[in-house]
């Protein structure tokens, strides 16, 4: 017998009757199952999503489906990424408190995750595609990944602790395999799931297909991606897995959540950052957009520098694992010695985060899975230009990585490129 063979798909109808008896969900929504009121809301690749509210209160219910949702039945996914998710979230919420959702009840059987209901939370990625401006994005995200990469990695833990936990989510193959696959191979030749927007960009995507430079670049970022355990990453940080209000930040959705390196969430993120940026023009019927565009770039910049300055005072004062350890240093009234190490890892991060930003980028635009910022731009030619000038963008990033010494430098090119529409 599975560990799922129990396994049956909610719907909005028959939660109630089936979770009438889960204490975790009753005490948050109220006794009287009949006065639930239940919509499913999913709107992500791969699964059911619930709100649930009644009397006393309301509640997220998130279940895994046995394939991916966005492509059916033909494609089948674990259930156990809901086991993942869990242990990812309690393991967030304990390293940086108050970004994730509290989760109330977890149902490995039903692969069901019973947790706050964010409100009146929207999706990031929804707020920067109607131009919201949201003052705390950035410090907030920052101090997240600094907090969670550095406290999840040997810098801080227990090493014994760090392996066990690294053999716990080493199972979530399937889902690396999505990553492997859709983010660091498919974009690169004709692979069966790939699309693009308009022939528009036929020129272009052969072009990158048949780029030498940034097919060994994108290999040895998934050679990167696949070998170096550093941390327990989030696996899937992009504008889409983070939740907002003007006062506050959340993050949500670490199904992917897996032993890597810390510059593929940093990446992701700010890839997804630069993406809003070079969108924007497809958004601009109600206005120009130029002050959200200075936004984007302001927040990608201080996005960075949050994390530096928060990893760096981690390094400093909560630097207990088996790395860079005191006994070499400090304690030897070495503290530079100390310094120059953490340089180190933030240059390397550093050329690292590019790298994954750029093929974040590609594989948005030329595999399966898009994202709302350019889908959304109902002109096929706007939306075709817009996705050319972050093509080229993401390949100059990723292909010169090592020769790029500054925030500034990248969003400079940024501007550069976004430039060449008006010219
Ligand atoms: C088949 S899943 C496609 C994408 O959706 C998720 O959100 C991840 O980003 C994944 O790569
Ligand atoms: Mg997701």
């Amino acid at each position: 017998m599975t560990r799922h063979a129990s396994f049956e798909a909610l719907t909005a109808e028959t939660l109630p009757v089936r979770l009438a008896r889960t204490e975790g969900l009753v005490s948050l929504i109220g006794a009287d199952t009949a006065r639930w009121r239940v919509r499913e809301v999913g709107d992500g690749n791969l699964n059911l999503v619930f709100i649930v509210e009644g009397d006393r209160g309301s509640a997220v219910v998130k279940q895994a489906l046995p394939y991916v949702r966005l492509v059916g039945e033909s494609w089948p996914l674990p259930l156990k990424r809901s086991f993942f998710e869990y242990h990812a979230l309690k393991r967030q919420a304990a390293r940086a408190p108050g970004t994730v959702p509290k989760v109330h009840h977890f149902d490995d059987a039903q692969a069901l995750i019973v947790m706050e209901y964010l409100s009146p939370h929207i999706i990031l990625r929804k707020a920067l595609i109607e131009g919201r401006q949201l003052p705390r994005i950035a410090r907030d995200l920052g101090l997240f990944m600094a907090r969670t990469l550095f406290r999840g990695s040997d810098l801080h833990m227990k090493t014994a602790e760090r392996k066990a936990d690294l053999a716990l989510f080493a199972d979530n193959v399937e889902l690396c395999d999505i990553t492997e696959s859709l983010v660091f191979s498919d974009p690169y030749f004709a692979a069966p799931l790939n699309r693009h927007t308009s022939p528009h960009l036929d020129g272009l995507v052969a072009e990158l297909r048949a780029d030498r430079d940034l097919k060994v670049e994108a290999q040895r970022l998934k050679h990167l991606f696949a070998a170096n355990a550093e941390t327990l990453l989030h696996g899937d940080l992009h504008s889409g897995s983070i939740m907002v209000t003007d006062t506050e930040t959340r993050i949500i959705d670490p199904e992917f959540a897996f032993y890597g390196p810390m510059a593929f969430d940093v990446g992701m993120l700010l890839a997804n950052f630069w993406m809003a940026f070079f969108a924007q023009a497809g958004h601009e019927q109600a206005g120009s957009r130029d002050a959200m565009r200075a936004y984007l770039l302001e927040v990608i910049a201080d996005t960075w520098a949050e994390f530096r300055a928060e990893f760096s005072r981690l390094w400093r004062t909560e630097r207990d694992g088996i790395l860079y350890q005191r006994a070499l240093f400090e304690d030897q009234g070495d503290t530079l010695g100390a310094e120059q190490a953490l340089d180190h890892v933030l240059s390397t991060m550093w050329t690292d985060l590019l790298g994954f930003a750029g093929i974040e980028i590609h594989r948005r635009i030329l595999g399966l899975a898009h994202n709302a910022d350019f889908e959304t731009i109902a002109d096929e030619d706007l939306r075709a230009a817009c996705e050319a000038r972050a093509l080229r963008f993401g390949r100059h990033i990723a292909v010169n990585r090592n020769r790029i010494h500054s925030l500034d430098e990248v969003n400079a090119l940024a501007c550069l490129i976004e430039g060449e529409r008006l010219a």
